[in-house]
């Protein structure tokens, strides 16, 4: 499908819809856990770099011109679609490593930190980084004068606060076995 003429301020975009949205679905959260979903415009787009490279290059070279203030770009395999668009665009790309496991270093990961010198990629790992990208946008939004999103940005760093307070207390009240009880914490075999 052609681009709109008009694009959002942030671009998510991923090289395989069925495969890649379980992990950039995050970035979305991202902004809903935020409250910010009503404040930020968004779409979220699957160009395969591959399959639909035509797509994939227009979507990069229109993107300033479409107002695109960020694009986020995860893909996982050879994992080519967010360094490609980080080379045909100044619009910055915040790259996402689809990758299976958190603790495993694969070739996705690789390629985005790879990149060679003059063409940046930031770039995040799975669905904790994908989350981490959407924040990542918001603080470059608050950055270049978007103040309209800090106080909600604030709120949330408070909530984590909070909840990691209250997860602390109810561990030192009940105990382990009883707090992975609750919170539904598989235990070791
Ligand atoms: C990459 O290859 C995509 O980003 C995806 O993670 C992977 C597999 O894509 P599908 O074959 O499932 O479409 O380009």
């Amino acid at each position: 499908m052609a681009l709109e003429e008009t694009g959002p301020s942030y671009g998510i975009i991923m090289g395989s819809a069925d495969t890649d949205l379980p992990t950039m679905h995050h970035v979305g959260l991202a902004l809903q856990e935020m409250g910010l979903q009503e404040n930020v415009d968004y779409e979220e787009r699957a160009p395969s770099v591959h399959r639909l490279t035509e797509l994939a290059i227009e979507y990069a070279k229109t993107a300033e011109a479409r107002g695109i203030k960020v694009i986020i770009a995860g893909a996982g395999g050879s994992a080519h679609l967010p360094g490609m668009v980080a080379s045909e665009t100044i619009v910055p790309v915040l790259g996402v490593a689809i990758t299976s496991s958190p603790d495993v270093m694969n070739r996705a990961l690789g390629s985005n930190i790879g990149m060679p010198k003059g063409k940046p990629l930031a770039t995040f790992q799975g669905e904790a980084g994908a989350f981490n990208a959407g924040l990542f946008a918001v603080r470059m939004s608050i950055a270049a004068g978007n103040i309209a999103l800090r106080g909600k940005y604030l709120e949330y760093e408070a909530r984590l606060v909070e909840q990691s307070a209250e997860r602390d207390s109810q561990l030192l009240a009940m105990g382990s076995t009883t707090y992975m009880g609750m919170r539904g914490i598989p235990r070791a075999k």
